[in-house]
């Protein structure tokens, strides 16, 4: 296969480049369709207004790295991004070991400006780069008995200091029902504001699930298997009652600490205000129909 893993390409030879040209391709591609359209009416398009590049990078949440929002800031840069490959294993007819760079030069990178929402009741608006999940398990080619995908983040004691404690059950895993995978708005964003990742916000491929909390938003992945058992997710595994494996936003289903309808937009200073929380974030025109039938309450 020409996209596994080879140790002739570094990084280098085609991230940059890449990035670029298809960046200039999503630019000219936009005026077209409007990000206001896909992102629904319930989303104003002032409402998504990014936040600073000096928000986004400095209030974190990456715990390998210290459960303080600063500590990502300060500590990731210890992490080794390069070279980087994904194994892609379990129900799919091409397993292996997929080179970034390798992965990169198959995928269409675009830009979204996503709403992103934490359970911890902040959000912010980002300026995603990346390419849509489904087009990488297509690489892969997920087999019918397929129903669910897990992820992992690298585990690398020597270079995560926050991992010498064990707040969660290393190493981070998430995961989503297949056809959550699927959905156009999941996106692997390998960049932000045009730019590559920082290492504190998931470098060098991270998950964009807009409609859900943001730790299901799986930060510098190396691991995507396709199973058929819904797979195991961190914060269920330690504490199902506050965190389900839908973590769905909703603001009808309260937090059994504290409330989900309302949120703190970061940002803004004197003028930050709290603001209703939408269901499913906003985008729920384009996500709801996964859910039908679901008692929201029950799968949170
Ligand atoms: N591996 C890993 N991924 C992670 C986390 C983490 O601690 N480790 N935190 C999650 C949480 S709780 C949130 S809110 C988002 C934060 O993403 P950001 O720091 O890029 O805003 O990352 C998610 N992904
Ligand atoms: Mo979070």
């Amino acid at each position: 296969m020409a996209y596994r893993w080879s140790n002739d390409l570094t990084r280098a030879d085609i991230t940059p480049e890449a990035v670029f040209m298809n960046r200039r391709q999503v630019m000219a591609g936009l005026s077209g369709i409007g990000l206001a359209a896909m992102a629904g009416p319930a989303l104003a398009q002032e409402e998504l207004e990014p936040n600073t590049w000096e928000e986004v990078t400095t209030y974190c949440n990456f715990y390998e790295f210290g459960t303080g929002k600063g500590d990502p800031a300060q500590y990731a840069h210890r992490m080794t991004t390069k070279p980087w490959a994904v194994t892609i294993d379990g129900m799919v007819d091409r397993p292996g070991e997929y080179g970034l760079q390798d992965i990169l030069s198959e995928m269409t990178i675009e830009e979204r400006i996503y709403r992103f929402r934490c359970v911890e009741a902040w959000s912010m608006v980002v300026p995603w780069n990346g390419f849509e999940l489904a087009d990488l398990l297509n690489l892969a080619g997920v087999q019918e008995e397929a129903k669910y995908v897990s992820f992992e983040t690298l585990y690398r004691p020597s270079e995560m200091p926050g991992t010498q404690y064990r707040v969660l059950d290393w190493p981070y895993r998430e995961g989503l029902r297949l056809d959550e995978a699927m959905h156009p708005l999941t996106l692997m964003a390998t960049g932000i504001f045009g730019k590559p990742l920082p290492n504190q916000n998931g470098a060098p491929l991270r998950l964009v699930v807009p409609w859900k909390y943001g730790f299901k938003s799986i930060k510098s992945i190396v691991r995507i298997t396709l199973t058929d058992k819904q797979p195991d997710t961190s914060w269920n595994m330690a504490n199902a009652r506050e965190y389900g494996f839908y973590s769905n936003v909703n603001p009808n289903v309260s937090h059994p600490r504290w409330s989900q309808a309302s949120e703190r937009r970061l940002g803004g200073g004197l003028f930050a205000r709290r603001q209703p929380t939408l269901m499913f974030n906003g985008y729920e025109e384009e996500v709801a129909a996964l859910y039908d039938g679901m008692d929201l309450t029950e799968h949170f």
